[in-house]
């Protein structure tokens, strides 16, 4: 199966990218986790990023904060899909590395998650990575069966507490 890079432009933002590693474990979804930073440290970022298809990864998840440019420079330096999550880490709440991180210029995509969006980008990283991996599409398929089957839970309790015409 090929692996996810969960690369991150500082450890400041390793609590956040625990939920991604988390979704990833659960999974079974091989993954490594690297700080690179595209202006702290952009040659070794472009490094990883030339080498990743290479060493066997199938998408790099790029999460940044602030000026964040870490998943745009990694998609500039490789054919793998590249998942941006901008993080919440300024005095701008995220906003900044948001813009940052989802307004690509046409021809080079970045696959842009939510502000802390790691969860999700972790998902989606699985689903692509499922696309070419049966055991692991069928584990996917049976986390989104044991989310609806959580929310339908839940709707039944509240529903009997509240419960309408
Ligand atoms: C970004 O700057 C990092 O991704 C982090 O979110 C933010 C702050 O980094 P530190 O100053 O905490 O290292 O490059």
């Amino acid at each position: 199966m090929n692996k996810v890079a969960i690369i991150m432009g500082s450890d400041s933002d390793l609590k956040v990218m625990q939920g991604a590693m988390d979704t990833l474990k659960a999974l079974k979804v091989p993954f490594c986790v690297r700080i690179l930073s595209a202006h702290r440290t952009p040659d070794a970022a472009a490094r990883f990023a030339k080498g990743a298809q290479g060493e066997g990864y199938g998408v790099i998840i790029a999460a940044a904060g602030k000026a964040a440019h870490l998943a745009g420079a990694m998609a500039a330096n490789t054919l793998l899909p590249v998942i941006g999550v901008p993080m919440k880490s300024s005095t701008l709440d995220g906003l900044d590395a948001l813009l940052s991180t989802v307004q690509m210029p046409s021809g080079m995509p970045v696959a842009t998650v939510a502000i802390d969006g790691a969860v999700n980008a972790a998902l989606l990283a699985a689903q692509i990575i499922a696309l070419s991996d049966a055991d692991l599409a069928k584990r996917f398929a049976d986390y989104r069966a044991a989310q609806t089957a959580k929310v339908a839970e839940k709707d039944e309790r509240i529903s009997a507490e509240y419960s309408c015409l």
